[in-house]
């Protein structure tokens, strides 16, 4: 185990803040990933740790009473809910995009900027409703701990959802991870998690809430987290705020690269589909994309995780370029190829998912 109890083969893209990406190989190890795997992105300094009798989180802005509970207090006055969710980080696969076109300043995260947990707490639905929300409410905002030097101007990370998100089930202020308290390192003691969003929506270590009439306007979600087009540069309010998760899949087995003897070969990854949506297909084909065959989609553990899939085939001796595309039950399917959706700030790589394998006699 290294920082943060994480394993020690993370593949760690920053110290200060701490950001570390799950390796292939613990993503494929199951439909659930392990605390100590699970990806880490901070924009900020990880919060001094407190325990859940004195985090308080307060509830207040276009609401009928202003609530303050401690995070006990909202696990004894709030029913608790269990969601399966994968979160996955808006600059998931940058380094595809890097490949086109550098992108200064953006870490090159891989396919393992995702994960997929069973998160555990009160509905931030239930909270909401005892605070009542007024009619002129369109987004809820949450507030932070972390200090984000890197923020211009520098603040504290926050953003928002729409209010008819806030307001579905499956949204969570969690406490819980996997059976285990939240780990500090991934928003302890108070999360939101947000199932079908973006990871940037699922804001640690939250201590405010705020119901707002229009979206949080600090960096985090005016800047940041916006798909801007390839010509334009970063500034408030420019280019799409991100929201829903797009359609994305990777090859999580073998690795990149391996070396391996002719014959039948089992590719393994995983597909999610974002938002309301779910993965309706999985293609692999082994001459780039001129004829596919359908991989194995394996069960999906809820309707707000990613999917793991599986395809045989049978390769001869040689270099081999193999290629995925996951379909949606909106019929979405993924662009070819990377340069289609390169962005300024390297978001959303949704190409499809590119494996080279040497294959020996
Ligand atoms: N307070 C706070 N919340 C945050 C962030 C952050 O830097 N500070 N990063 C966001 C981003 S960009 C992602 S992808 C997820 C990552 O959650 P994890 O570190 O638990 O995997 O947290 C989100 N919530
Ligand atoms: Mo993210």
């Amino acid at each position: 185990m290294t920082e943060h109890d994480k394993v020690d083969d993370m593949l760690v893209h920053g110290r200060e803040p701490f950001n570390a990406e799950t390796p292939r190989h613990a993503l494929d190890a199951g439909a659930l990933t392990a605390n100590e795997a699970f990806y880490v992105r901070g924009h900020g300094s990880i919060p001094a740790s407190r325990d859940a009798g004195d985090w308080k989180l307060t509830v207040s802005g276009l609401v009928e009473r202003e609530l303050e509970h401690t995070v006990s207090e909202l696990g004894e006055w709030f029913d608790v809910a269990e969601e399966l969710a994968t979160l996955q980080c808006a600059g998931n696969r940058r380094s595809g995009l890097i490949e086109v076109r550098d992108i200064p300043g953006e870490a090159p995260w891989g396919p393992g900027a995702t994960g997929t947990a069973r998160w555990r707490g009160a509905r931030l639905a239930d909270v909401l409703r005892t605070a009542g929300i007024l009619s002129s409410a369109r987004h809820v905002a949450f507030e932070g701990a972390d200090d984000c030097p890197e923020a211009e101007p520098p603040q504290r990370y926050g953003a928002s959802i729409p209010l008819a998100k806030a307001l579905a089930p499956e949204v969570l202020l969690a406490t819980g991870m996997n059976g285990e308290p939240l780990p500090r390192v991934h928003g302890g003691p108070l999360r939101a998690v947000v199932p079908g969003f973006i990871g940037a929506r699922s804001v640690k270590w939250i201590r405010r809430i705020e119901v707002r009439a229009v979206p949080w306007d600090g960096y985090y979600q005016a800047t940041a987290y916006r798909l801007l087009a390839p010509d334009e540069t970063p500034a408030p309010g420019r280019g799409q705020p991100l929201g829903e998760v797009a359609l994305n899949a990777d090859f999580l087995a073998p690795e990149d690269g391996t070396r391996l003897p002719a014959g039948e070969v089992e590719l393994r990854g995983y597909a999610i589909a974002g938002g309301e949506r779910t993965i309706a297909r999985v293609d692999v084909s082994a001459d780039g994309g001129r004829t596919w065959r359908q991989a194995e989609l394996r069960e999906q553990p809820s309707r707000w995780t990613w999917q793991l899939w599986r395809a045989l085939v049978t390769l001869a001796p040689g270099e081999h370029a193999l290629v995925a595309r996951a379909w949606d039950t909106s019929a979405n399917t993924q662009p070819e190829r990377a340069e289609t959706v390169w962005n300024p700030k390297g978001y959303v790589n949704s190409s499809w998912a590119r494996l080279r394998l040497v294959v020996t006699e």
